[in-house]
């Protein structure tokens, strides 16, 4: 029984490891609300977000440059960046506000 115990314990660590390779993995992830809050996007390149279309308040780069969008398929307004930022509306103080505005994205 304890070496089941131990198994599962493995099992569900290497599952978490996983977890948080892939996620550190995306080039960005979107968030809904200011200061990475509330429902998330993550990806490497999207040249249309979905429902997550024109949502995202903040974003986590992980260090990689990620070029955003205010148009699907990598069109319109552009920004280039490989900062964070908990709020797009105020750190990113040209073209218009991005908050709510990205469409689109890629690395590089
Ligand atoms: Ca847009």
């Amino acid at each position: 029984m304890k070496k089941l115990t131990r198994a599962a314990t493995v099992v569900a660590l290497s599952a978490a490891a996983l977890f948080a390779a892939s996620q550190e993995a995306n080039a960005s992830i979107m968030y809904e609300n200011n200061n990475y809050g509330g429902g998330s996007y993550g990806a490497d390149n999207s040249t249309w977000m979905g429902s997550f279309d024109n949502k995202t308040s903040s974003v986590k780069n992980f260090g990689y440059y990620v070029t955003w969008w205010q148009d699907v398929n990598y069109g319109g307004a552009g920004f280039g960046s490989a900062n964070d930022y908990s709020a797009l509306g105020w750190y990113v103080p040209f073209l218009g506000s991005w908050n709510d505005n990205i469409s689109s994205f890629h690395r590089g």
